[in-house]
């Protein structure tokens, strides 16, 4: 079943309408939350009247900081604690500043506007100039300079090598602001019964939840039980702790009843962490013949007003993957993390590795550029051979794993027909009534299966092993629970996949169940595209534990010794000797007698196993992209997006094709279309969908998709992580393909997104 595109067993479900999100659920008694939301950027809170609202009809109450001031804050960035609503402060439009809950949403929604909050406005800093410049007000006291973390990720520059190289170059590189954006946003359903809580919340990590709602409440965790419904999307951006994680059970346990949150689409662009927001400044040092021989970054990252654990430590991820696809000698990296007066941000598909790939794709372009060389070319005298896997970077414990980068390279330019691309692109030039033609390359490689503890301790919990538990029925039918909590990956499906294949089942007779705290044994979630490389993994072990047992009993049926029985079918045959057979059902029902089965076997068929592997999975590729723009207006037309990825041993062909579709979409729309902007006080100016791009499926291409097959030696499957491949790869095949169009014009950059205006 490996490697079949078989069907979704989502699908049915999700496409009847029959799918259960957070919103669906409906529990006797239900009140609803709302927050008032700071309508300035940095201010003092110097009232707050809530008369007005408390006495609307359906209203229950209304709750400010203070009225939580006993729940434990919560680990922020050394010297500060994270406040669930704002205190005496303000630091972002769209904080939560109160919190009301009424009978029915529009009732709590009405109240929320009747709030009256005063404010005195402090001096407001949206932009990192304004949050770094000598007079900046400190956005928290400890935090003097804005600066929540600033860390040299190398222990050394490398000024000689760049004084050493033949050329040098310089590049202030801007990976802009985007917003997650899933279709169902942030939503939360508490119910407190007892001396527990039982939490619905639409999000990536639900024991992760569980273990910090049981520490905040002084709860045994098997008192919290967490449940991630069916996920509407999340795209990262649900792996951070909203407050209404602890708000929602608080009120519950208060009011002594059930109390449901789900954003409004406008709070959620306001609310919600957004993505990116990276200032790159590059140096790099390279020859004649345009090989790179060193390379010097400084990335400053907007972190918004409040700092998140992860988001302040994301570029530390970029750092490790700045050298890309390349043999890049000698790189040097460090970053700062800055506050600035715009909502937080954490991570968003990719998660720090795509604003790598984009530094170091354009960065090849530049070189090329200056030497007048083909970009192809650029990349052929940089690209780490295959006969160089597994290959060390200069960082440690980033080892990139079987795969072959000049072959994807290769495939590429043969499927978009290069040269006859760049004979038409002169034509094209030459011809004044004609669309300027570009083509933009990307040979990427990126992190995925967020795995080894060592290196994701700085980020807690977004690493680590996983789990699966696997029970054989008595009718031979197989229950799977994993650890992640999948939200549009299809694990349902492809972790089927692996069962049937390691266990010698139908692929019908397994069902993989997920995301229920109560059901599932302790597990860690869905992010850094883990869930193949680290869950399946665990899942091939629990099945390859349960298929040894099953071995053993077959044996036993048999009267032969368990290392000769081979597999055959649906059961297992002695070696050589065809009638010598029994089926996995005979296997399965004998499984189940105590009083017939052989010495030192267990009782029934199961196995739970935890897997963590001792090293990432890098899924890499080539992606190109051709785009048209019209020479009066700027505007940009995608023609044509090819793309060669390799994800090692690929599961299910169809799945691993939707997440590259979903992830190039992504890409291309942080690259043409998408922004979450602010005026200069701070003020969104695209907090709802009619005014942030994101794109509808005629603002897309068709997508050209190809694999190319290495499988990992890093873990059994084979498997590398391909959920954010595409958000990696795409941004700077599109902007490359932009600068391309306009190269001869003199234009050596244009800032995503490449908006006709720009
Ligand atoms: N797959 C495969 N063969 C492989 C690898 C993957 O067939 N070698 C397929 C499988 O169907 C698997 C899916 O791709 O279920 C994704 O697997 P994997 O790459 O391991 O990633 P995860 O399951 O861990 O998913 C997380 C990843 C992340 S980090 C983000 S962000 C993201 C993404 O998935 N968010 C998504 N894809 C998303 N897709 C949807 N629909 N919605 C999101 O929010
Ligand atoms: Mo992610």
């Amino acid at each position: 079943m490996i490697g079949s595109a078989v069907p979704r067993k989502e699908d049915a479900a999700l496409l009847t309408g029959r799918g259960t999100f957070v919103d669906d659920i409906q529990r006797p008694g239900l009140l609803h939350m709302v927050y008032v939301q700071s309508t300035e950027a940095h201010a003092l809170i110097t009232g707050i009247d809530t008369s007005a609202a408390t006495t609307l009809p359906g209203v229950v109450g209304v709750w400010t900081a203070e009225d939580f001031a006993e729940l434990p804050a919560r680990p922020s960035v050394p010297g500060l604690e994270r406040h669930y609503l704002a205190g005496d402060k303000v630091h972002y439009v769209g904080e939560p500043v109160a919190v009301v809950v009424a009978a029915d949403r529009y009732a709590a929604a009405d109240a929320a506007r009747a709030v009256e909050v005063t404010y005195e406005p402090l001096p407001v800093m949206a932009t990192l100039e304004a949050a770094l410049a000598p007079d900046a007000v400190p956005i928290f006291a400890p935090l003097p300079g804005n600066v929540a973390l600033e860390q040299p990720v190398t222990p050394d520059g490398v000024a000689a090598e760049l004084d050493a190289a033949p050329r040098r170059l310089r590049a202030r590189l801007v990976n802009q602001r985007v917003a997650g954006a899933p279709l169902e946003p942030y939503g939360v359903l508490a119910d407190w019964v007892g001396n527990g809580v039982t939490v619905w919340a639409t999000v990536q990590a639900p024991h992760r939840v569980r273990a910090e709602i049981a520490q905040v409440f002084g709860l045994a965790r098997h008192l919290v039980r967490v449940v991630a419904p069916d996920v509407g999307g999340a795209f990262g951006v649900k792996s951070s702790f909203m407050p209404e994680l602890f708000l929602a059970p608080e009120l519950s346990r208060r009011l002594g009843r059930p109390v449901k949150f789900v954003e409004a689409r406008r709070e959620h662009m306001t609310h919600t962490y957004h993505g990116r927001d990276q200032v790159q400044e590059v140096e790099v040092g390279f020859d004649e013949n345009g090989v790179i021989l060193a390379l010097d970054v400084t990335i400053t990252v907007n972190i918004g007003g409040v700092p998140d654990p992860v988001g302040i430590g994301l570029p530390t991820l970029t750092s490790y993957m700045l050298g890309g696809c390349y043999r890049i000698p000698k790189i040097a990296a460090r970053y700062r993390s800055v506050l600035t007066n715009t909502t937080p941000t954490a991570s968003y598909r990719g998660a720090g590795r795509p604003e790598a790939s984009f530094l170091i794709e354009r960065v090849v372009d530049l070189v090329a550029l200056e030497l007048g060389k083909d970009p192809a070319e650029v990349r052929k005298v940089n690209l780490i051979g295959p006969e160089q896997m597994p290959y060390q970077t200069p960082f440690e414990g980033i080892v990139y794993d079987e795969a072959d980068y000049p072959a994807a390279l290769e495939l590429l330019l043969g499927e978009l027909d290069y040269d006859a691309l760049r004979a038409e692109q002169e034509r094209r030039r030459a011809d004044p009534g004609a669309r300027l033609l570009g083509v933009g390359l990307s040979t990427f490689v990126e992190m995925a299966g967020f795995g080894p503890t060592p290196l994701f301790e700085q980020f807690g919990y977004l690493g680590g092993w996983e789990s699966a538990n696997l029970r054989l029925q008595p009718d031979g039918s197989v229950i799977v629970l994993v650890g992640t909590a999948p939200h549009g990956q299809g694990h349902q499906t492809a972790m089927a996949q692996i069962v049937a294949d390691e266990l010698g089942v139908p692929f019908e007779a397994v069902s993989v169940l997920y995301g229920d705290t109560a059901v599932v044994q302790e597990g860690i979630g869905t992010m850094g595209s883990r869930g193949m490389p680290v869950a399946g993994n665990a899942v091939r072990q629990a099945a390859v534990e349960v298929a040894d047992q099953a071995r053993r009993i077959a044996a036993h049926l048999l009267e032969a010794d368990p290392d000769d029985l081979v597999r055959v079918g649906d059961g297992f045959q002695v070696k050589g000797v065809p009638d010598a057979a029994v089926p996995l059902a005979a296997v399965v029902e004998r499984s189940f007698k105590p009083h017939l089965l052989p010495e030192g076997t267990r009782l029934g068929l199961e196995s739970t196993a935890y897997y963590e592997p001792k090293n990432l999975s890098y899924p890499s590729g080539a992606h190109g992209c051709v785009v048209e723009v019209e020479r009066d207006t700027g505007r940009v037309h995608v023609v044509r997006y090819v793309c060669v990825d390799d994800c090692g041993t690929v599961i299910n062909p169809m799945t691993a094709r939707g997440q590259v579709h979903g992830g190039v979409a992504q890409g291309i729309a942080q690259a043409l279309y998408e922004k979450v902007s602010f005026d200069a006080e701070g003020r969104p100016l695209a907090a709802s969908l009619e005014e942030y791009m994101l794109p509808g499926m005629l603002d897309l291409p068709r997508y050209e998709t190809h694999h190319i097959e290495t499988r990992s030696s890093f873990n059994p499957l084979g498997v590398k992580g391909i959920g954010e491949a595409g958000a990696t790869a795409a941004p700077q095949a599109v902007v490359n393909a932009v600068v391309d169009a306009l190269a001869h014009l003199g234009v050596r950059d244009v800032e995503m997104p490449c908006t006709p205006e720009r």
